[in-house]
């Protein structure tokens, strides 16, 4: 007997048209070997969704691919992650629940002395056992297990599996993606396998009581920062395992997605100029077509402002030859001679005419309007235009040139709307 594991896929998250396309094969994929390899369920411990109604677009394919995996007479297996959690069951995972395409595992009930009971649910095929809680919004999880009653869960008989969404200590990497932690021991002793979601990358431990406990990490990406560490070589994926009345093997079974390079500049103690000209050296040697091109500038110029790193330039040259999306990090990037300096104030009016009357010093113009005073309205006044939202009804191609010609009225710049 076999199930697959799955988690963190993040359904949604990608924004750039390619890269979508990239997400649903990554994910079609993964669905496909399920079916073929014979797997008798699929375990999904959340973060299906990057979030809990995605666009429609996107529950369209997830309702495709469920519906084949319904077809093939699989079961699938899911909890709530963080991303796709709705304490409402507002969650597009509630519809594929509706249709049976999918069973969600959590049944708690809560008890008048504030514990929580857990139910078994058993696969009719295997008779494995599984149990289950979603994760929540960072912090409120701890308390559903400090709360859990654990003997029926620990006196269970059978091969038990667990389903659980959440960092554990114990296994913590060092890429800090992987945010809030809490004991191995607040989950249930002796189940045969712990079926984790939540840390991004592929992890697989064994500890005294606790049997397997495994995450296969994103498929793909589920955060800028995946992207990253799969230029740098992260293998994705999912896990299959075998087993009869235990664990008989773990394998993890590589799913590839596309090709990347990354371009790494470090700015600390340098001119923006040199900075500049060796971004546009390395952007030429190169070969950028049909990968996923990762920029990262980091360090603290000598001169130049952080938005003089010619970014749109370097974007542009990537796309013209062919590259299907450029993610840039600049977050570490910072400036001797500009830097934004921070000031209080009694409410958010107060403070925006601080930082920008606290900073207003260090820009040199000959234009009276944009220093000193003047400057400093100015700046609000463009502050407060650029933060106007689209009305309702306003389409985003009336939108955009309404507040572009505002922004430009404001500094006096003639528009000319026929371009
Ligand atoms: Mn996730």
């Amino acid at each position: 007997m076999k199930f697959a594991h799955l988690s963190d896929i993040h359904l949604g998250f990608q924004k750039n048209e390619s890269l979508q396309k990239i997400e649903q094969q990554v994910f079609e994929d993964a669905m496909q070997k399920c079916i073929s390899s014979g797997v008798d369920f699929i375990l999904i411990p959340g973060d299906m969704f990057h979030v809990n109604i995605p666009e429609m677009r996107v529950q369209k394919y997830a309702f495709s691919m469920f519906r084949r995996v319904y077809d093939a007479g699989i079961p699938v297996y899911v909890v709530y992650g963080s991303h796709d959690f709705s304490p409402v069951a507002n969650s597009v995972i509630d519809l594929l629940a509706e249709v049976g395409y999918i069973i969600k595992v959590t049944k708690a009930t809560s008890n008048e002395d504030g514990s929580i009971t857990l139910d078994f649910m058993t696969d009719s095929k295997t008779g494995a056992k599984i149990a289950g809680l979603s994760g929540l919004k960072v912090g409120k999880d701890l308390e559903w297990y400090q709360n859990l009653n654990r003997s029926n869960l620990e006196s269970e008989s059978g091969f038990k599996i667990f389903l659980f969404h959440g960092g554990i200590s114990e296994m913590k990497t060092e890429s800090g993606m992987d945010g809030d932690h809490m004991a191995l021991s607040l989950l249930p002793k002796g189940f045969a396998y712990y079926a984790g979601g939540h840390m991004h990358k592929f992890n697989h431990q064994k500890f005294a009581d606790y049997g397997h406990v495994v995450y296969p990490g994103t498929p793909f990406a589920g955060y800028h920062a995946d992207l990253e560490e799969n230029a740098k070589g992260q293998k994705r994926g999912f896990v299959l395992v075998e087993f009869e009345d235990t664990v008989k093997s773990v394998d993890f079974v590589e799913l590839k997605n596309t090709q990347y390079e990354i371009i790494e500049v470090d700015a600390n103690n340098r001119k923006v100029e040199s900075v500049n000209l060796e971004l546009n050296e390395k952007t030429k040697d190169i070969d950028a077509s049909n990968k996923i091109i990762i920029i990262k500038v980091a360090g603290e110029l000598t001169s130049g402002k952080t938005a003089d790193v010619n970014i749109s330039e370097i974007r542009d040259m990537l796309s013209n030859s062919g590259s299907l999306a450029v993610n840039i990090s600049k977050n570490q990037l910072k400036s001797k001679e500009y830097s934004i300096t921070e000031a209080k104030g009694a409410n958010k009016d107060e403070v925006e005419t601080n930082v920008f009357a606290e900073n207003i010093g260090q820009l040199k113009f000959e234009q009276i309007n944009l220093i000193g005073e003047s400057g400093v309205k100015l700046a609000k006044k463009l502050l407060r235009e650029l933060g106007q939202e689209q009305l309702i009804n306003e389409k985003k191609n009336e939108y955009i040139p309404r507040i572009r010609n505002n922004a430009l009225g404001i500094l006096g710049v003639d528009t000319d709307d026929s371009q």
